[in-house]
Protein backbone atom coordinates (compact mmCIF):
# COMPACT_ATOMS: atom_id res chain seq x y z
CA UNK A 1 0.00 0.00 0.00
CA UNK A 2 0.90 3.52 -0.89
CA UNK A 3 0.93 6.88 1.17
CA UNK A 4 0.05 9.58 -0.72
CA UNK A 5 1.48 12.59 1.86
CA UNK A 6 1.12 16.17 1.46
CA UNK A 7 3.90 18.67 0.90
CA UNK A 8 3.95 21.45 2.94
CA UNK A 9 6.61 24.07 2.91
CA UNK A 10 8.81 21.54 1.29
CA UNK A 11 8.63 18.90 3.75
CA UNK A 12 6.61 15.84 3.02
CA UNK A 13 4.19 14.79 5.85
CA UNK A 14 1.58 12.31 6.15
CA UNK A 15 0.22 14.17 9.28
CA UNK A 16 -2.11 12.67 12.15
CA UNK A 17 -5.28 11.82 10.18
CA UNK A 18 -5.86 9.94 6.62
CA UNK A 19 -8.23 8.46 4.23
CA UNK A 20 -7.83 5.61 2.01
CA UNK A 21 -7.95 5.82 -1.83
CA UNK A 22 -10.31 3.59 -3.26
CA UNK A 23 -10.51 2.16 -6.89
CA UNK A 24 -14.03 3.11 -8.19
CA UNK A 25 -13.74 -0.01 -10.34
CA UNK A 26 -13.50 -2.29 -7.68
CA UNK A 27 -13.85 -1.17 -4.11
CA UNK A 28 -11.71 -3.88 -2.43
CA UNK A 29 -9.07 -2.52 -4.13
CA UNK A 30 -7.54 0.46 -1.65
CA UNK A 31 -4.91 2.18 -3.65
CA UNK A 32 -3.18 3.65 -0.83
CA UNK A 33 -3.30 5.92 2.01
CA UNK A 34 -4.69 9.70 2.11
CA UNK A 35 -2.91 12.57 3.97
CA UNK A 36 -5.83 14.62 5.28
CA UNK A 37 -4.38 18.00 6.48
CA UNK A 38 -5.58 19.93 9.74
CA UNK A 39 -6.41 23.75 9.09
CA UNK A 40 -3.10 24.15 10.80
CA UNK A 41 -1.09 22.72 8.38
CA UNK A 42 -2.76 24.94 5.73
CA UNK A 43 -2.15 27.69 7.83
CA UNK A 44 2.01 26.75 8.08
CA UNK A 45 1.68 25.73 3.91
CA UNK A 46 0.53 29.69 3.38
CA UNK A 47 2.88 30.89 5.26
CA UNK A 48 5.57 29.21 4.31
CA UNK A 49 4.76 29.57 0.14
CA UNK A 50 4.33 33.87 1.44
CA UNK A 51 7.96 33.73 2.54
CA UNK A 52 9.07 31.59 -0.44
CA UNK A 53 7.19 33.79 -3.44
CA UNK A 54 9.26 36.66 -2.48
CA UNK A 55 12.59 35.61 -4.62
CA UNK A 56 10.68 33.16 -6.52
CA UNK A 57 9.33 36.92 -7.63
CA UNK A 58 12.68 37.96 -8.42
CA UNK A 59 13.12 34.62 -10.70
CA UNK A 60 14.46 34.80 -14.25
CA UNK A 61 12.31 34.15 -17.15
CA UNK A 62 14.95 31.35 -17.67
CA UNK A 63 14.78 29.83 -14.29
CA UNK A 64 11.29 29.36 -14.68
CA UNK A 65 11.15 27.79 -18.33
CA UNK A 66 13.89 25.10 -16.65
CA UNK A 67 11.88 24.19 -14.06
CA UNK A 68 8.26 24.08 -16.31
CA UNK A 69 10.16 22.12 -18.82
CA UNK A 70 11.38 19.49 -16.35
CA UNK A 71 8.00 19.20 -14.57
CA UNK A 72 6.22 18.89 -18.41
CA UNK A 73 9.38 16.45 -19.10
CA UNK A 74 8.96 13.98 -16.49
CA UNK A 75 5.22 13.94 -16.39
CA UNK A 76 5.51 12.72 -20.36
CA UNK A 77 8.03 10.32 -20.02
CA UNK A 78 5.64 9.15 -17.23
CA UNK A 79 2.58 9.65 -18.94
CA UNK A 80 1.33 5.65 -19.00
CA UNK A 81 2.32 4.93 -15.13
CA UNK A 82 0.52 8.22 -14.32
CA UNK A 83 -2.40 7.94 -16.33
CA UNK A 84 -2.84 4.46 -14.96
CA UNK A 85 -2.89 5.86 -11.31
CA UNK A 86 -5.33 8.23 -12.82
CA UNK A 87 -7.33 5.58 -14.16
CA UNK A 88 -7.39 3.63 -11.26
CA UNK A 89 -8.24 6.29 -8.84
CA UNK A 90 -10.67 8.45 -10.82
CA UNK A 91 -12.30 5.71 -13.65
CA UNK A 92 -12.06 6.94 -16.73
CA UNK A 93 -10.58 4.87 -19.89
CA UNK A 94 -7.23 3.62 -19.68
CA UNK A 95 -6.80 5.76 -23.01
CA UNK A 96 -8.61 8.90 -21.85
CA UNK A 97 -5.92 8.53 -17.94
CA UNK A 98 -2.57 8.39 -20.67
CA UNK A 99 -4.61 11.57 -22.58
CA UNK A 100 -4.78 13.39 -19.52
CA UNK A 101 -1.99 12.67 -18.19
CA UNK A 102 0.15 13.77 -21.02
CA UNK A 103 -2.03 16.63 -21.70
CA UNK A 104 -1.02 17.84 -18.00
CA UNK A 105 2.68 17.72 -19.97
CA UNK A 106 1.87 19.35 -22.23
CA UNK A 107 0.54 22.80 -20.03
CA UNK A 108 4.12 22.67 -18.86
CA UNK A 109 5.66 23.01 -21.59
CA UNK A 110 3.35 25.57 -23.03
CA UNK A 111 4.16 27.53 -19.92
CA UNK A 112 7.56 26.85 -19.82
CA UNK A 113 7.34 28.76 -23.35
CA UNK A 114 5.37 31.51 -22.05
CA UNK A 115 7.64 32.19 -19.25
CA UNK A 116 10.13 34.11 -21.88
CA UNK A 117 7.51 35.49 -23.65
CA UNK A 118 5.92 37.45 -20.60
CA UNK A 119 5.58 41.09 -22.61
CA UNK A 120 4.71 44.47 -21.20
CA UNK A 121 4.02 47.32 -23.31
CA UNK A 122 5.26 51.10 -23.51
CA UNK A 123 3.53 54.31 -24.43
CA UNK A 124 4.27 57.82 -24.78
CA UNK A 125 2.85 59.58 -22.04
CA UNK A 126 0.36 62.79 -23.45
CA UNK A 127 2.35 64.67 -21.19
CA UNK A 128 5.64 65.76 -22.98
CA UNK A 129 9.11 64.17 -22.44
CA UNK A 130 7.02 61.15 -20.38
CA UNK A 131 6.85 57.75 -20.72
CA UNK A 132 4.91 55.21 -19.94
CA UNK A 133 5.31 51.44 -19.40
CA UNK A 134 2.53 48.70 -18.25
CA UNK A 135 4.31 45.06 -16.88
CA UNK A 136 2.33 42.38 -15.72
CA UNK A 137 3.65 41.38 -11.93
CA UNK A 138 2.85 38.16 -9.59
CA UNK A 139 0.28 38.26 -7.39
CA UNK A 140 1.86 35.96 -4.72
CA UNK A 141 0.30 33.14 -3.12
CA UNK A 142 -2.10 31.62 -5.05
CA UNK A 143 -4.85 28.78 -4.06
CA UNK A 144 -6.15 26.56 -5.93
CA UNK A 145 -8.95 23.84 -5.44
CA UNK A 146 -9.67 21.18 -8.03
CA UNK A 147 -12.29 18.73 -8.74
CA UNK A 148 -11.68 15.01 -8.96
CA UNK A 149 -12.98 14.71 -12.43
CA UNK A 150 -9.42 15.61 -14.04
CA UNK A 151 -7.09 14.77 -11.20
CA UNK A 152 -4.04 15.74 -13.33
CA UNK A 153 -4.81 17.99 -15.81
CA UNK A 154 -6.91 20.39 -13.98
CA UNK A 155 -4.07 21.33 -11.18
CA UNK A 156 -1.66 21.34 -13.95
CA UNK A 157 -3.69 24.26 -15.42
CA UNK A 158 -4.01 26.21 -12.40
CA UNK A 159 0.15 25.74 -10.93
CA UNK A 160 1.46 25.86 -14.13
CA UNK A 161 0.55 29.35 -15.06
CA UNK A 162 0.92 30.10 -11.32
CA UNK A 163 4.23 29.40 -11.09
CA UNK A 164 5.13 30.38 -14.42
CA UNK A 165 4.38 34.56 -13.61
CA UNK A 166 5.76 34.33 -10.27
CA UNK A 167 3.20 33.61 -7.76
CA UNK A 168 3.65 30.70 -4.97
CA UNK A 169 1.08 27.89 -4.95
CA UNK A 170 -1.40 26.21 -2.09
CA UNK A 171 -3.43 23.54 -3.76
CA UNK A 172 -5.84 21.33 -2.31
CA UNK A 173 -6.74 18.50 -4.97
CA UNK A 174 -10.32 16.79 -4.42
CA UNK A 175 -9.93 13.85 -1.72
CA UNK A 176 -11.09 11.38 -3.99
CA UNK A 177 -8.49 11.54 -6.43
CA UNK A 178 -5.26 12.05 -4.27
CA UNK A 179 -2.91 10.11 -6.63
CA UNK A 180 -2.65 12.14 -9.12
CA UNK A 181 -2.01 15.31 -7.02
CA UNK A 182 1.02 13.64 -4.63
CA UNK A 183 2.54 12.34 -8.19
CA UNK A 184 2.32 15.88 -9.72
CA UNK A 185 3.84 17.19 -6.40
CA UNK A 186 6.38 14.66 -6.43
CA UNK A 187 7.53 15.62 -9.57
CA UNK A 188 7.35 19.44 -8.98
CA UNK A 189 9.26 19.03 -5.98
CA UNK A 190 11.94 17.69 -7.86
CA UNK A 191 12.11 19.88 -10.39
CA UNK A 192 14.51 22.60 -9.07
CA UNK A 193 11.56 24.53 -7.94
CA UNK A 194 12.81 26.39 -4.47
CA UNK A 195 11.54 24.73 -1.44
CA UNK A 196 7.42 26.41 -0.50
CA UNK A 197 6.92 27.77 -3.33
CA UNK A 198 4.51 24.98 -4.50
CA UNK A 199 2.73 23.16 -1.62
CA UNK A 200 -0.20 20.31 -2.03
CA UNK A 201 -2.50 20.52 1.16
CA UNK A 202 -5.02 17.66 0.70
CA UNK A 203 -7.92 17.41 3.19
CA UNK A 204 -11.58 18.07 4.10
CA UNK A 205 -12.79 20.88 1.96
CA UNK A 206 -15.20 21.92 4.71
CA UNK A 207 -12.14 22.08 7.27
CA UNK A 208 -9.14 23.41 5.48
CA UNK A 209 -10.42 25.30 2.38
CA UNK A 210 -11.70 28.22 4.74
CA UNK A 211 -8.58 28.60 6.15
CA UNK A 212 -6.98 29.09 2.36
CA UNK A 213 -9.79 31.19 1.28
CA UNK A 214 -10.07 33.82 4.10
CA UNK A 215 -6.29 33.76 4.69
CA UNK A 216 -5.28 37.49 4.57
CA UNK A 217 -1.41 35.99 2.86
CA UNK A 218 -3.53 34.38 -0.24
CA UNK A 219 -4.22 37.08 -2.66
CA UNK A 220 -6.34 35.02 -4.97
CA UNK A 221 -8.34 31.55 -5.41
CA UNK A 222 -8.88 29.54 -8.70
CA UNK A 223 -11.80 27.00 -8.04
CA UNK A 224 -13.15 24.36 -10.24
CA UNK A 225 -16.15 22.45 -8.72
CA UNK A 226 -19.77 22.91 -8.36
CA UNK A 227 -21.92 25.97 -8.71
CA UNK A 228 -23.11 25.58 -5.06
CA UNK A 229 -19.29 25.87 -3.46
CA UNK A 230 -18.34 28.39 -5.93
CA UNK A 231 -20.39 31.12 -5.00
CA UNK A 232 -19.52 30.28 -1.23
CA UNK A 233 -15.58 30.81 -2.57
CA UNK A 234 -17.22 34.37 -4.55
CA UNK A 235 -18.77 35.23 -1.58
CA UNK A 236 -15.70 34.82 0.91
CA UNK A 237 -13.42 36.06 -1.87
CA UNK A 238 -15.23 39.67 -2.37
CA UNK A 239 -15.66 40.57 1.36
CA UNK A 240 -11.07 40.35 1.11
CA UNK A 241 -11.44 41.79 -1.95
CA UNK A 242 -9.72 38.56 -3.19
CA UNK A 243 -8.95 38.28 -7.05
CA UNK A 244 -11.14 35.13 -8.14
CA UNK A 245 -11.60 32.51 -10.76
CA UNK A 246 -14.60 30.16 -10.80
CA UNK A 247 -15.00 27.19 -13.36
CA UNK A 248 -18.46 25.72 -12.57
CA UNK A 249 -21.17 23.51 -14.17
CA UNK A 250 -22.46 23.47 -17.54
CA UNK A 251 -25.80 21.97 -19.52
CA UNK A 252 -24.17 22.05 -22.55
CA UNK A 253 -26.23 22.01 -25.72
CA UNK A 254 -25.21 19.71 -28.73
CA UNK A 255 -27.14 21.02 -32.14
CA UNK A 256 -27.72 18.45 -34.28
CA UNK A 257 -29.55 19.91 -38.05
CA UNK A 258 -31.18 18.45 -40.33
CA UNK A 259 -28.06 18.71 -42.78
CA UNK A 260 -25.55 17.22 -40.56
CA UNK A 261 -23.61 14.14 -41.42
CA UNK A 262 -25.29 11.40 -39.41
CA UNK A 263 -22.19 9.34 -38.62
CA UNK A 264 -20.02 12.69 -37.45
CA UNK A 265 -23.16 13.92 -35.16
CA UNK A 266 -23.53 10.49 -33.50
CA UNK A 267 -19.81 10.03 -32.90
CA UNK A 268 -19.58 13.92 -31.32
CA UNK A 269 -22.83 13.17 -29.40
CA UNK A 270 -21.58 9.71 -27.85
CA UNK A 271 -18.06 10.65 -26.96
CA UNK A 272 -19.15 14.66 -25.82
CA UNK A 273 -21.91 12.66 -23.68
CA UNK A 274 -20.97 9.81 -22.29
CA UNK A 275 -16.88 9.42 -22.21
CA UNK A 276 -14.88 9.89 -18.93
CA UNK A 277 -18.51 8.45 -18.08
CA UNK A 278 -19.89 12.05 -18.59
CA UNK A 279 -18.30 13.22 -15.60
CA UNK A 280 -17.26 16.79 -17.35
CA UNK A 281 -18.43 20.28 -17.01
CA UNK A 282 -17.99 19.98 -20.61
CA UNK A 283 -20.11 17.32 -21.26
CA UNK A 284 -22.70 17.37 -24.19
CA UNK A 285 -25.75 16.45 -22.11
CA UNK A 286 -28.46 18.19 -24.24
CA UNK A 287 -28.88 17.13 -27.83
CA UNK A 288 -31.31 19.14 -29.42
CA UNK A 289 -32.42 17.95 -32.86
CA UNK A 290 -34.11 19.43 -35.85
CA UNK A 291 -37.11 17.21 -37.52
CA UNK A 292 -35.79 16.14 -40.46
CA UNK A 293 -33.17 14.28 -39.02
CA UNK A 294 -34.58 13.10 -35.32
CA UNK A 295 -35.69 9.62 -36.17
CA UNK A 296 -32.19 8.49 -37.81
CA UNK A 297 -30.30 10.23 -35.25
CA UNK A 298 -32.64 8.38 -32.16
CA UNK A 299 -31.93 5.21 -33.79
CA UNK A 300 -28.74 5.36 -34.18
CA UNK A 301 -27.74 7.10 -30.97
CA UNK A 302 -29.74 4.74 -29.07
CA UNK A 303 -27.77 1.65 -31.20
CA UNK A 304 -24.48 3.42 -30.17
CA UNK A 305 -25.24 4.15 -27.01
CA UNK A 306 -26.69 0.70 -26.30
CA UNK A 307 -23.15 -0.68 -27.81
CA UNK A 308 -21.13 1.05 -25.41
CA UNK A 309 -18.53 -1.15 -23.04
CA UNK A 310 -19.03 -0.02 -19.48
CA UNK A 311 -16.25 -1.63 -16.95
CA UNK A 312 -13.21 -1.54 -15.14
CA UNK A 313 -11.11 1.53 -16.55
CA UNK A 314 -8.31 -0.33 -16.85
CA UNK A 315 -9.40 -2.96 -19.18
CA UNK A 316 -8.73 -2.56 -22.70
CA UNK A 317 -12.44 -3.29 -24.06
CA UNK A 318 -13.74 -0.83 -21.65
CA UNK A 319 -15.29 2.77 -23.36
CA UNK A 320 -17.03 3.73 -19.97
CA UNK A 321 -15.27 3.32 -16.90
CA UNK A 322 -17.28 3.74 -13.20
CA UNK A 323 -19.11 6.71 -11.59
CA UNK A 324 -16.18 8.33 -9.03
CA UNK A 325 -18.39 7.29 -5.76
CA UNK A 326 -21.56 5.98 -4.16
CA UNK A 327 -23.19 9.04 -3.63
CA UNK A 328 -22.81 10.10 -7.33
CA UNK A 329 -23.85 6.93 -8.27
CA UNK A 330 -27.67 7.62 -6.44
CA UNK A 331 -27.18 11.03 -7.93
CA UNK A 332 -27.33 9.84 -11.26
CA UNK A 333 -30.00 7.20 -10.75
CA UNK A 334 -32.00 9.40 -9.16
CA UNK A 335 -32.00 12.08 -12.18
CA UNK A 336 -32.72 8.77 -14.17
CA UNK A 337 -35.93 8.77 -11.89
CA UNK A 338 -37.05 12.20 -12.00
CA UNK A 339 -36.69 12.50 -15.89
CA UNK A 340 -38.93 9.19 -15.74
CA UNK A 341 -41.43 10.72 -13.66
CA UNK A 342 -41.66 14.04 -15.90
CA UNK A 343 -42.30 11.98 -19.06
CA UNK A 344 -39.39 11.78 -20.99
CA UNK A 345 -38.81 8.34 -22.52
CA UNK A 346 -35.76 5.79 -21.85
CA UNK A 347 -34.23 4.99 -25.12
CA UNK A 348 -31.55 2.73 -23.30
CA UNK A 349 -29.73 2.05 -20.02
CA UNK A 350 -30.20 4.22 -17.39
CA UNK A 351 -29.46 1.22 -14.46
CA UNK A 352 -26.74 0.47 -11.93
CA UNK A 353 -24.71 -2.62 -13.49
CA UNK A 354 -23.48 -5.63 -11.32
CA UNK A 355 -19.25 -5.47 -10.07
CA UNK A 356 -17.61 -4.51 -7.42
CA UNK A 357 -17.33 -1.32 -8.53
CA UNK A 358 -19.55 2.17 -9.11
CA UNK A 359 -20.98 0.85 -12.62
CA UNK A 360 -23.76 2.46 -14.58
CA UNK A 361 -25.43 1.85 -18.18
CA UNK A 362 -25.30 4.92 -20.17
CA UNK A 363 -28.45 6.26 -20.18
CA UNK A 364 -30.18 8.09 -23.40
CA UNK A 365 -33.52 9.84 -22.80
CA UNK A 366 -35.81 10.76 -25.89
CA UNK A 367 -38.90 13.00 -26.23
CA UNK A 368 -37.55 15.60 -23.53
CA UNK A 369 -38.79 19.22 -23.18
CA UNK A 370 -35.78 21.74 -22.18
CA UNK A 371 -38.09 23.21 -19.47
CA UNK A 372 -37.78 19.64 -17.32
CA UNK A 373 -35.27 19.45 -14.76
CA UNK A 374 -33.34 16.66 -16.49
CA UNK A 375 -32.33 19.53 -19.05
CA UNK A 376 -31.80 22.75 -16.70
CA UNK A 377 -29.93 20.16 -13.86
CA UNK A 378 -26.36 19.44 -13.92
CA UNK A 379 -26.08 15.96 -13.50
CA UNK A 380 -22.00 15.18 -14.04
CA UNK A 381 -23.30 11.44 -14.83
CA UNK A 382 -23.67 9.85 -17.80
CA UNK A 383 -27.48 10.99 -18.55
CA UNK A 384 -28.01 12.53 -21.81
CA UNK A 385 -31.34 13.72 -23.06
CA UNK A 386 -32.60 14.47 -27.00
CA UNK A 387 -34.64 17.25 -27.29
CA UNK A 388 -36.65 17.88 -30.72
CA UNK A 389 -36.54 21.28 -32.32
CA UNK A 390 -38.78 22.60 -35.31
CA UNK A 391 -35.40 24.20 -36.89
CA UNK A 392 -32.84 26.02 -36.61
CA UNK A 393 -33.81 29.01 -35.12
CA UNK A 394 -36.10 26.95 -32.10
CA UNK A 395 -32.81 24.76 -31.64
CA UNK A 396 -30.65 28.04 -30.78
CA UNK A 397 -33.37 29.27 -28.50
CA UNK A 398 -33.21 26.00 -27.04
CA UNK A 399 -29.61 26.33 -26.96
CA UNK A 400 -29.46 29.46 -25.09
CA UNK A 401 -32.51 28.58 -22.27
CA UNK A 402 -29.89 27.62 -19.60
CA UNK A 403 -28.48 29.17 -16.71
CA UNK A 404 -25.35 27.65 -18.06
CA UNK A 405 -22.74 28.98 -20.51
CA UNK A 406 -19.65 26.77 -20.87
CA UNK A 407 -19.32 24.85 -24.14
CA UNK A 408 -21.88 24.45 -26.93
CA UNK A 409 -22.07 22.25 -30.19
CA UNK A 410 -23.55 22.33 -33.45
CA UNK A 411 -23.25 19.17 -36.28
CA UNK A 412 -23.97 20.66 -39.70
CA UNK A 413 -22.76 20.97 -42.99
CA UNK A 414 -23.79 24.36 -43.84
CA UNK A 415 -21.40 27.34 -43.44
CA UNK A 416 -24.36 29.65 -42.88
CA UNK A 417 -25.97 28.05 -39.99
CA UNK A 418 -22.12 27.19 -38.40
CA UNK A 419 -21.52 30.83 -38.39
CA UNK A 420 -24.48 32.43 -37.15
CA UNK A 421 -24.66 29.63 -34.38
CA UNK A 422 -20.59 30.44 -33.13
CA UNK A 423 -21.78 34.19 -33.34
CA UNK A 424 -25.41 33.66 -31.37
CA UNK A 425 -24.73 30.40 -28.77
CA UNK A 426 -24.49 32.26 -25.12
CA UNK A 427 -21.38 29.86 -24.50
CA UNK A 428 -17.70 30.73 -23.75
CA UNK A 429 -16.59 27.83 -26.25
CA UNK A 430 -18.21 26.65 -29.53
CA UNK A 431 -17.49 23.62 -31.00
CA UNK A 432 -18.34 22.69 -35.29
CA UNK A 433 -19.09 19.14 -35.86
CA UNK A 434 -16.94 18.45 -32.81
CA UNK A 435 -17.99 16.91 -29.10
CA UNK A 436 -18.24 20.01 -26.70
CA UNK A 437 -15.63 18.45 -24.46
CA UNK A 438 -12.01 17.83 -25.11
CA UNK A 439 -10.10 20.82 -25.37
CA UNK A 440 -6.48 22.09 -26.70
CA UNK A 441 -4.69 22.84 -23.91
CA UNK A 442 -2.94 25.97 -25.32
CA UNK A 443 -6.00 28.18 -26.05
CA UNK A 444 -8.71 30.06 -23.37
CA UNK A 445 -10.87 27.78 -21.46
CA UNK A 446 -13.98 29.07 -20.00
CA UNK A 447 -17.75 29.92 -20.46
CA UNK A 448 -20.63 32.63 -19.69
CA UNK A 449 -23.23 32.75 -17.38
CA UNK A 450 -23.70 30.40 -14.14
CA UNK A 451 -20.35 28.55 -15.54
CA UNK A 452 -17.78 30.76 -14.72
CA UNK A 453 -17.07 33.65 -13.18
CA UNK A 454 -13.65 35.92 -13.59
CA UNK A 455 -10.81 35.57 -16.54
CA UNK A 456 -10.15 32.16 -18.66
CA UNK A 457 -8.20 29.81 -17.84
CA UNK A 458 -5.30 28.69 -19.88
CA UNK A 459 -3.20 29.65 -22.89
CA UNK A 460 -2.17 33.15 -22.81
CA UNK A 461 -5.43 34.46 -21.53
CA UNK A 462 -3.95 32.58 -18.11
CA UNK A 463 -1.72 35.79 -17.72
CA UNK A 464 -5.02 38.00 -16.81
CA UNK A 465 -5.89 36.23 -14.02
CA UNK A 466 -2.22 35.12 -12.09
CA UNK A 467 -0.50 38.80 -12.64
CA UNK A 468 -1.19 41.99 -11.95
CA UNK A 469 -0.63 45.24 -13.86
CA UNK A 470 1.63 48.49 -12.64
CA UNK A 471 1.96 50.83 -14.79
CA UNK A 472 4.73 53.60 -14.67
CA UNK A 473 5.55 56.89 -15.65
CA UNK A 474 9.14 58.01 -16.10
CA UNK A 475 9.96 61.26 -17.15
CA UNK A 476 13.72 61.57 -18.33
C1 LIG B 1 -12.38 19.02 -21.29
O1 LIG B 1 -13.55 18.86 -21.64
O2 LIG B 1 -11.42 18.64 -22.00
O3 LIG B 1 -14.20 20.02 -14.92
C2 LIG B 1 -11.99 19.68 -20.03
C3 LIG B 1 -14.32 19.95 -16.14
C4 LIG B 1 -13.64 21.01 -16.96
C5 LIG B 1 -12.59 20.49 -17.82
C6 LIG B 1 -13.11 19.92 -19.09
N1 LIG B 1 -13.10 22.02 -16.06
O4 LIG B 1 -14.94 19.04 -16.66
Amino acid sequence: MTNFPNLIGGEWTMGTQSVPNVNPSDTADVIGQAARATADEMDQAINAAHEAQKDWAKSTPQQRFDVLDAIGTEILARKEELGDLLSREEGKSLPEGIGEAARAGQIFKFFAGEALRLAGERLDSVRPGVEVDMRREPLGVVGLITPWNFPIAIPAWKTAPAICYGNAVVLKAAEAVPGSAWALADIISRSGLPKGVFSLVNGRGSEIGPVMIDHPKVAAISFTGSVQTGRSVAQACAVNFKKVQLEMGGKNPMVVLDDADLEVAVGACVNGAFFSTGQRCTASSRMIVTEGIYDDFVAAMTKAVSALKVGDARDASTQIGPVIDERQLEKDLEYVEIAKAEGATLACGGERLDGNGYFMSPALFTDTRNDMRINQEEVFGPVATIIKAKDYDEALALANDTEFGLSAGICTTSLKYATHFKANVKAGMVMVNLPTAGVDYHVPFGGTKGSSYGSREQGRYAAEFYTTVKTSYTQA
